[in-house]
């Protein structure tokens, strides 16, 4: 059987992914694409704990090794539970987040080595990598403020803007010259951006075909 494409959606806060991957499950349906949408950290029971701990505002400072370490830890538990079973089984899989945050929002926002993230990337992925990652992209200033009208924030929506600066120039840094990144503005109306989604994934279809 052929193996499912595995697409990744990533953004800052207030790109739109949450509408936008609505968008795309209804294009997945349209095209009689069989697929699963999950996401990161989360997509089984004991990742979606871990992802509660992760998000979850605290007092106790959190060391970002601890935060990398539980980042990859829900990771192994995704893919050997979900991920992996559905792409052998021929279906597409549409993931909310995956690895890429973790380069922008640890390795950028954090400013942890990124050695240390490709270390375990290899550990706990292997070989496998996105066939697409489609990055809404959005000046950070205007994605909180679209973000923030949301009412709490969670324990990464809490830092400050340089944070996010460095999160989405880790994001656009990963994309440069590298094929299976689709970059959208996602700043545009959302008929645009819905637009641009589009012409990718049907380009995505044709390599498939
Ligand atoms: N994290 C990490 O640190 N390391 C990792 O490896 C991974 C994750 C995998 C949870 O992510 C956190 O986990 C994340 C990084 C960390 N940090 N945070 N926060 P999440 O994906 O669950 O959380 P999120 O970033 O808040 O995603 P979201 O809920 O999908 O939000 P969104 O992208 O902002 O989407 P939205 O709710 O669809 O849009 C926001 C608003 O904008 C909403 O009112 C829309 O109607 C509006 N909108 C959307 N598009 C438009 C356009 N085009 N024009 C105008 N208004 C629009």
């Amino acid at each position: 059987m052929k193996r499912g494409k595995f697409i990744t959606v990533e953004g800052t806060e207030g790109v739109g992914k949450t509408t936008n991957i609505a968008f795309i499950r209804s294009w997945l349906e349209q095209q009689q694409i069989p697929y699963i949408a999950t996401r990161e950290p989360g997509g089984t029971p004991l990742a979606e704990q871990l992802r509660g701990l992760l998000l979850q505002p605290r007092v106790e400072t959190v060391n970002p090794l601890a935060e990398l370490l539980m980042v990859f830890a829900a990771r192994a538990q995704h893919l050997a539970e979900v991920i992996v079973p559905a792409l052998e089984q021929g279906n597409w899989v549409l993931c909310d987040r995956f690895t890429d945050a973790t380069y922008a929002y640890q390795g950028g926002g954090r400013q942890m080595d990124v050695a240390a993230i490709a270390t375990l990337e290899n550990l706990v992925q292997g070989e496998l990598r996105p066939d697409a990652v489609l990055l809404l992209d959005i000046p950070v200033q205007l994605g909180l403020e679209r973000a923030r009208g949301r009412g709490d924030l969670d324990r990464f929506e809490q830092e400050d803007i340089a944070f996010f600066e460095r999160v989405r120039n880790a994001y656009l840094a990963r994309a440069k010259g590298n094929a299976h990144y689709h970059v959208i503005d996602a700043s545009q109306p959302l008929e645009s951006v819905q637009k641009d989604l589009a012409a990718s994934l049907h380009q995505l279809q044709r390599e498939y075909a």
